[in-house]
C-alpha cells in the first residue's frame, strides 16, 4: 500500500510525515523536474507501507511546477491512500481540495489538523458530523503535540471511494436539519 500526505502549503503535512515514518526516508527530486520530495516507510498493522510527502498545492488545478508534481504524483499512483491534511482553522479551503480528490475517486482520510490554532480562534468543528456528510474518516489533530496521530492511522484501512452525490445529498438534509425543515416540512 503506498499512502500520500496531501494538502495545502503550510498544514502540517512534513510534521506528519516525519512523526509517521522511520529512519528510511529519501529526498529526491520528482523526475525531470527541481521539485523535491520526500517519501518513507512506516507500518499499519504489520504491513509495510510507503509514506509520500507531497508537495503543497491549492487544488488539482496545478499554479506551478510544485503544484504539477502533486498532481502528477496522485495520478502515477495506483492502490494508493490519501491523507487530506487539513488546516482546521481555514477549513473551507482545505475542504476544497479533499473534494476534488474524493470526486477523482481516491480513498481518502481527512486530517483535521492545528486544531489548536482553530480553538485560540474560537473555532470548533464536529468532526463526527462532518464524517457522516463526507463518509469518510475525519480525525482532528494537532501534529506537533502528537495528539490524534494514532486514531488516525489505526481509520488508514476504512479509506474508501465515496459517491460525491452522496455528499450533496447528507449536505443538504444537514443544512435542512439545522433549519427544522427535515422531514418533509415546507
Ligand atoms: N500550532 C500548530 N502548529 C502546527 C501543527 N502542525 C504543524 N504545525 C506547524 O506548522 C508549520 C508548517 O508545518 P509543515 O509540516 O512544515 O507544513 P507542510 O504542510 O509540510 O508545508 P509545505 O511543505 O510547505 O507544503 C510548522 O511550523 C509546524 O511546526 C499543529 O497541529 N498545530
Ligand atoms: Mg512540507
Amino acid at each position: 500500500m503506498k499512502i500520500l500526505l496531501m494538502g495545502h502549503p503550510n498544514v502540517g503535512k512534513s510534521v506528519f510525515f516525519n512523526r509517521l515514518t522511520g529512519a528510511n526516508v529519501t529526498e529526491s527530486n520528482y523526475p525531470g523536474t527541481t521539485v523535491d520530495y520526500t517519501k518513507g516507510w512506516m507500518k499499519i498493522e504489520g504491513e509495510d507501507v510507503e509514506l509520500i510527502d507531497v508537495p503543497g498545492t491549492f487544488s488539482l488545478d496545478p499554479k506551478d511546477r510544485a503544484e504539477e508534481v502533486a498532481v502528477a504524483m496522485l495520478h502515477e499512483s495506483k492502490d494508493v491512500r490519501v491523507i487530506s491534511v487539513i488546516d482546521a482553522s481555514k477549513i473551507e479551503r482545505g475542504l476544497y481540495l479533499a473534494m476534488e480528490i474524493l470526486e477523482e475517486g481516491y480513498p481518502l482520510v481527512i486530517a483535521l489538523n492545528m486544531r489548536d490554532v482553530a480553538e485560540d480562534k474560537n473555532i470548533v468543528i464536529d468532526a463526527g458530523k462532518l464524517e457522516w456528510i463526507l463518509g469518510v474518516p475525519v480525525v482532528s489533530t494537532v501534529a506537533i503535540a502528537g495528539e490524534g496521530i494514532k486514531e488516525l492511522v489505526s481509520r488508514i484501512r476504512e479509506a474508501k471511494p465515496v459517491d460525491v452525490a452522496d455528499i450533496t445529498a447528507n449536505t443538504a438534509s444537514t443544512a435542512d436539519a439545522a433549519a427544522g425543515t427535515a422531514g418533509g416540512e415546507v
